[in-house]
C-alpha cells in the first residue's frame, strides 16, 4: 500500500485542513499525520496557537482520515519519519511550495493547492473580535 505522510499544527481545525487531509489520503491509501508539538511550533515562530497538542490531535483523529498520528518534535524529523515508516509520498499545502524539495531524495514530494479564504490565523483574529 502506498504510504503518505503530511504535517501540520491543525490549530482550530477547519475546512482547509480537512480538504488537505482528504487529498493527502487519496494520494495513497495509508495516511500518517504529524501534528506539531507546542515547543516545535515555538521554534518555527508559531507563538499564538490556541489549542493544546492533545486537542489538535483529537481534532485530526475525529476527521477519520488519519491511519496513524505522530507528533513532530524537532527539525529534521521528517527525514527520520520517512525512513522509519517507509513512506512513499510526502505532501503539504502549496503555501510551502519548494520548501520541502530536499525530501525528494527520500520519497516523492507533492504540493497540494492550498484552500483559499480560510486560515487558523483568521479564525483566531475573529475570535478576538467576539
Ligand atoms: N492548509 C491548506 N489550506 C488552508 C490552510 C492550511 O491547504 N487554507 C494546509 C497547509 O498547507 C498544511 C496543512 O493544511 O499542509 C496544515 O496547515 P497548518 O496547521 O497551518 O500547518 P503548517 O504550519 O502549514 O505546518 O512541519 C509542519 C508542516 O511543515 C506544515
Amino acid at each position: 500500500m502506498v504510504k503518505v505522510i503530511t504535517y501540520g499544527t491543525y490549530d482550530l481545525l477547519h475546512y482547509g485542513h480537512i480538504r488537505l487531509l482528504e487529498r493527502a489520503k487519496a494520494l495513497g491509501g495509508y495516511l500518517i499525520v504529524g501534528v506539531t508539538a507546542d515547543d516545535f511550533d515555538k521554534t518555527r515562530g508559531k507563538i499564538n496557537v490556541q489549542q493544546s497538542l492533545m486537542e489538535r490531535i483529537e481534532a485530526v483523529r475525529a476527521t477519520g482520515l488519519a491511519d496513524k498520528i505522530i507528533v513532530e518534535e524537532y527539525e529534521g524529523q521528517k527525514i527520520d519519519d520517512i525512513r522509519r515508516y517507509d513512506v512513499d509520498i510526502f505532501t503539504v499545502g502549496s503555501d510551502w511550495k519548494g520548501k520541502f524539495d530536499y525530501l525528494n531524495e527520500y520519497c516523492k514530494v507533492v504540493y497540494l493547492d492550498r484552500t483559499e479564504g480560510i486560515s487558523s490565523s483568521e479564525i483566531r483574529s475573529e475570535e478576538r473580535k467576539i
